[in-house]
């Protein structure tokens, strides 16, 4: 039996499913989802395993109009990855018009040479007979090795998808052990858990202000716990007294649901120790970029 193995870009406008894709396909939660867009804001590699392929899926941060130096950090993060795959997929909501920012991605799916497939997702929100003249508009744009039609929350030809995309990838060996889901250290993923929640429980512009840095998860307390302190990270005072709430309120409820997915990770017990601080305009510093892991 052959091996296959290879990169593979998710690339598509913000919330359309694109992280619930992937953990769909791993199993595991890897990349935070939530209805906001800009939830991600990395690339996120996710290892899927199977018996004769390897296949690294590359989440990308939703490409969107860029409005400070973090928003570009995006943007080239998702397109740039375009040329160094061995496919891509462009992820498109069923339950929405094609619309400028689809037209964008398009344009740039054109100087791609390998396989680009059409994914249209959430077909659990439509009538089936509203998806074909859907797929059209798109076909006369692009000429894609296939078009799936899926459902990323219910799984609806996720399989079908994989076993396509499997047979189109190059020969090739097992990179990584069968147990690794993705590439990110476990800080990295233990930050995102936390910005997760800060992206349920907060409003307006709190999400996009907010950055996690974890200073520190090894050392246990006496009773057997991982002990991780972070740091929130807003731009604003005013930003901070939301964050920690009245009383610690609102800290305290991050802490709690975060540090409940993190145990869920880590499959260990843990005693998780948050701060805020006040970085006045970090989005739009490269240099406070940088030492987010926001590397340009
Ligand atoms: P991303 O920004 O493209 O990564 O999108 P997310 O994975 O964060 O998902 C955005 C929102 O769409 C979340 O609220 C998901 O629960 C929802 N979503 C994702 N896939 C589906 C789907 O197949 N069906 C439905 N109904 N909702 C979905
Ligand atoms: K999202
Ligand atoms: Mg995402």
């Amino acid at each position: 039996m052959t091996h296959h193995s290879g990169f593979v870009s998710i690339i598509g406008r913000p919330n359309v499913g694109k992280s619930t894709f992937m953990n769909r396909v791993l199993g595991e939660k890897i990349a935070i989802m939530s209805p906001k867009a800009q939830t991600t804001r990395n690339k996120i590699n996710g290892i899927y395993t199977t018996d004769d392929a390897q296949i690294v899926f590359v989440d990308t941060p939703g490409v969107h109009k860029p409005k400070n130096e973090l928003d570009n950090y995006m943007d080239t993060a998702a397109l740039s990855t375009l040329n160094q795959v061995d496919a891509v997929l462009f992820m498109v909501p069923a339950d929405e018009r094609p619309g400028a920012g689809d037209q964008y991605i398009m344009s740039q799916l054109a100087n791609v040479t390998k396989p680009v497939y059409l994914v249209v997702n959430k077909i659990d929100l439509i009538q089936p007979d509203d998806l074909l003249p859907f797929i059209d508009h798109y076909r006369h744009g692009h000429d894609f090795a296939g078009v799936y039609p899926i459902s990323a929350t219910e799984g609806n030809n996720v399989d079908e998808l994989l076993s396509d995309l499997t047979s189109k990838l190059p020969e090739g060996p097992q990179y990584y052990p069968d147990d690794q889901l993705t590439d990110h250290p476990e800080y990295f993923v233990v930050g995102e858990l936390i910005r997760e929640q800060i992206l349920h429980l907060t409003e307006k512009e709190i999400p996009h202000s907010a950055a996690v840095v974890v200073e520190r998860m090894k050392d246990r307390t006496e009773n057997g716990k991982l002990i991780i302190e972070a740091y929130i990270i807003v731009e604003r005072d005013g930003q901070k007294a939301i964050v920690i709430g009245k009383g610690g309120s609102m800290l305290k409820k991050i802490g709690t649901r975060s540090r409940r997915e993190i145990e869920l990770l880590l499959g260990e017990k843990v005693n998780l120790k948050l701060w805020v601080r006040v970085q006045k305009n970090w989005r739009d510093n490269n240099q406070y970029l940088r030492t987010l892991g926001y590397n340009m």
